[in-house]
């Protein structure tokens, strides 16, 4: 059985939202679409208390997309963002919700940010969504939503190393590109096995 993923399609993510992606909104209507047609589906859903360590009105003296070193290695410093229970973290108005079988929370820990859906920033602390899916049967994903460069790059990686077999579609992505991040994150899940579609 294969699951879609959808990434992170929140209101923050989105044009007017706090961590704006560029044409974050145009994804939302093929990924309706795509949804009609999946076996499963999954949404997740950045989720940080007020203060968390990933935000750089936390931290004396820094400004976002400064990184800094944290206990469980680099960490990019970004705008207040998907904060919970705010309207920022909610999903984006036009996203089909209804049909998503579990909504994965991940970001809630002040400590540790998580990007990807399987695993937080320290590699080690898990989601649950492994053993959802798991459980579940499934061993096909097909992941979309925000950002392509950082939550749909570290879920891909991490999903790929845990055995899944992996598609990203792109179309259905839209990245931040910080430095290069596409790129590196593109060539990255390609190396790694991930097929690349869209
Ligand atoms: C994301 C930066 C911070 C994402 C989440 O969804 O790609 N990026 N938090
Ligand atoms: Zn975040």
């Amino acid at each position: 059985m294969t699951a879609l993923i959808v990434i992170d399609v929140q209101n923050d993510f989105c044009s007017g939202g706090a961590l704006a992606v560029p044409d974050g909104a145009e994804i939302v209507t093929g990924i309706n679409s795509l949804m009609e047609t999946s076996e499963a589906i999954i949404l997740t859903q950045d989720w940080h208390p007020n203060g968390h360590s990933s935000f750089a009105s936390s931290h004396k003296a820094r400004e976002p997309y400064d990184t800094i070193d944290m206990p469980y290695g680099s960490q990019v410093l970004w705008p207040t963002h998907c904060v919970q229970g705010s309207k920022g973290a909610d999903f984006h108005p036009n996203l089909q919700t209804n049909s998503a079988e579990v909504v994965v929370r991940k970001g809630f820990r002040t400590a540790i940010d998580s990007y990807s859906a399987f695993f937080e920033n320290d590699q080690t602390t898990v989601t649950g969504l492994e053993g959802y899916l798991r459980t579940r049967g499934i061993q096909e994903l097909t992941l979309v939503g925000l950002a392509t460069d950082f939550c749909v790059y570290y879920s891909a990686i991490d999903a790929i190393k845990l055995g899944f077999a992996v598609t990203v579609d792109l179309g259905l992505c839209r990245a931040i590109d910080l430095a290069g991040s596409l790129d590196t994150a593109c060539r990255s899940m390609q190396l790694a096995g991930i097929t690349l579609r869209g």
